[in-house]
């Protein structure tokens, strides 16, 4: 008898037990580490290597690598930060500096650059004199994507700690990194001791090697960085004049009432003293007023049909009168991808995380033509053209399929319209047949998926 009436409740608390074990899984994927599908193994790896032991700790070089492929660190760079394992100190740095030198009131004569138990660090400005500066260093914090530019995607600084180890078997290795790129969105892990670093001289005839070193391994996560979005992408075609706009309140919502002067008019008197008032210095985007209040939006316009080739053009405009984007990018998912025949005036590099599917186009500008996005206004935009090869067997104007799957702009997703507003062929509905319902369930889940990572 007892065994049957507790059947359903031990039934019911393995499904309750199911049911919390799968949202706690959910909840790890948005409050831990973050998997981006496009950049699987993207990183930032810090490196400390130990190149000389001091009478009383050691000298490192600390090397940061951006091994993210499209995800770069812009103005005003990065601070990085850790907490000493025992009482070390800073004597001095090359390259770099931390923010504040904290209470050295213990020490007479010489006195550390820095006594701070938890030191914060900057790197220095172009500029500096050559003797503060070691290779790879003072450029202001900015560290490009690794496709960008593989050469400026790494940043150093030398650091000389005291009151430290003098031994491999007596260093404590720094605790509790954290990254600032500039703003949050970065968790690091701790540090792991590993081989030590062998450097190969310039004529490659001798190899020397470091005393010690340990990596420190960062990955980025969109949620920890910010709780908005903060790009959207807008639609049109040359086969219906409806221009579908980016949804409305993407990126916050225009309420004179509750949020006053959260967006400023492009004609407003007001402009320059609302860009310079409060604010000016805290990188809060000021966005010009627009239905969306994104700082960025993308434009896909499907311009031209061809017999063997169909033409698109892309538009990236700024609305935040605070930020030039410098080195931005671009990241597309399309089906046509495969078959691109000519960019006309970004940088392309296919990015195929999956080998066989070659869907996904990474995409920049142009050194000194158009890899700045200026600031909001008349210049505030960065345009291409893109050429694509029809596949017949897969090539359509119908159910959105010329419309872009994903965007990413400097690494961040951007909201897309909802697939039923997009632009239809003349004498076709968005659901006009059956399987056109699979293209909104699968984005469907593909947002869900790209939330939950
Ligand atoms: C960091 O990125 C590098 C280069 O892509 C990769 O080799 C390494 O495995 C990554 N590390 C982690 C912990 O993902
Ligand atoms: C420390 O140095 C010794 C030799 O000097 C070496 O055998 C050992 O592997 C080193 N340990 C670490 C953690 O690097
Ligand atoms: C790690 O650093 C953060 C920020 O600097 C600080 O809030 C936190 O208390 C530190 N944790 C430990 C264990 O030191
Ligand atoms: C440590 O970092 C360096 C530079 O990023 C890398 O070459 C090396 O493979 C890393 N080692 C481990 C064990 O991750
Ligand atoms: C906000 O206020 C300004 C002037 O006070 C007005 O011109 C504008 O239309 C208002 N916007 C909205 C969305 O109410
Ligand atoms: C953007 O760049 C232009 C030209 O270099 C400069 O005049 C302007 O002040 C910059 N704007 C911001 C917000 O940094
Ligand atoms: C992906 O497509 C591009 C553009 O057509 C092509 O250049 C590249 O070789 C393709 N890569 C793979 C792995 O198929
Ligand atoms: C254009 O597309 C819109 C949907 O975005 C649709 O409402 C409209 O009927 C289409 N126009 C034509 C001429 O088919
Ligand atoms: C029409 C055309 O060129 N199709 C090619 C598109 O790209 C795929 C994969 O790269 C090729 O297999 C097709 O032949």
């Amino acid at each position: 008898m007892e065994k049957r009436q507790m059947l359903p409740i031990s039934r019911l608390s393995s499904s309750c037990t199911i049911l919390v074990a799968a949202l706690l899984f959910c909840l790890s994927f948005t409050t831990t580490e973050a998997y981006d599908s496009l950049d699987p193994t993207g990183n930032i790896t810090i490196k400390w290597d130990v190149m000389q032991w001091t009478p009383d700790g050691y000298v490192a070089v600390v090397t940061m690598f951006n091994f993210q492929q499209y995800r770069h660190i812009q103005a005003p760079g990065w601070t990085l930060g850790w907490t000493w394992a025992k009482k070390e100190v800073i004597w001095s740095m090359v390259g770099a500096q931390t923010t504040e030198q904290g209470d050295c009131s213990k020490f007479k004569g010489n006195i550390p650059h820095c006594c701070k138990k938890d030191p914060t660090v900057v790197d220095l400005l172009p500029g500096t004199p050559y003797n503060m500066q070691i290779a790879n260093c003072c450029k202001g914090g900015v560290i490009n994507s690794w496709v960008q530019d593989p050469s400026n995607a790494a940043s150093s600084f030398q650091v000389s700690v005291g009151a430290a180890g003098t031994t491999n078997k007596t260093v404590r290795v720094p605790k509790n990194f954290t990254l600032w790129a500039p703003g949050p969105g970065y968790t690091c892990g701790a540090a792991k001791i590993v081989k030590p670093t062998k450097f190969v001289t310039q004529d490659g005839r001798r190899t020397t090697q470091a005393l010690m070193t340990w990596n420190v391994t960062c990955t980025y996560s969109q949620f920890l960085a910010q709780k908005t979005p903060t790009c959207c992408v807008s639609l049109s075609s040359f086969y219906n004049d409806t221009i579908v706009n980016c949804p409305t309140c993407t990126c916050g919502c225009q309420n004179n009432i509750t949020n006053p002067g959260s967006c400023v008019e492009g004609d407003s008197p007001y402009l320059a003293s609302a860009i310079n008032g409060p604010g000016k210095n805290s990188f809060t985007p000021l966005v010009q007023c627009t239905s969306h209040m994104c700082p960025v939006r993308i434009h896909w316009h499907v311009k031209l049909n061809y017999k063997e080739y169909w033409r698109v053009k892309i538009t990236i405009t700024n609305f935040n009168y605070r930020m030039n984007y410098t080195q931005w990018s671009l990241v597309v998912q399309h089906p046509n991808f495969d078959n691109l025949t000519k960019s006309f005036s970004f940088n392309y590099k296919s990015l195929t995380p999956y080998g066989s599917i070659n869907d996904t186009a990474m995409l920049w500008g142009v050194k000194y033509y158009n890899d700045l996005l200026m600031e909001a206004g008349p210049f505030g935009n960065v345009q291409s053209e893109f050429l694509f090869q029809k596949d017949p067997s897969t090539f359509t104007f119908q159910k959105g399929w010329a419309f872009p799957r994903r965007v990413y702009f400097n690494g961040d997703n951007c909201v897309m319209p909802p697939p039923d507003a997009y632009p239809w062929l003349p004498n076709a509905g968005p659901l006009s047949t059956v399987p056109s319902l699979v293209f909104p369930i699968v984005t469907f889940f593909a947002s869900l998926v790209f939330l939950l990572a």
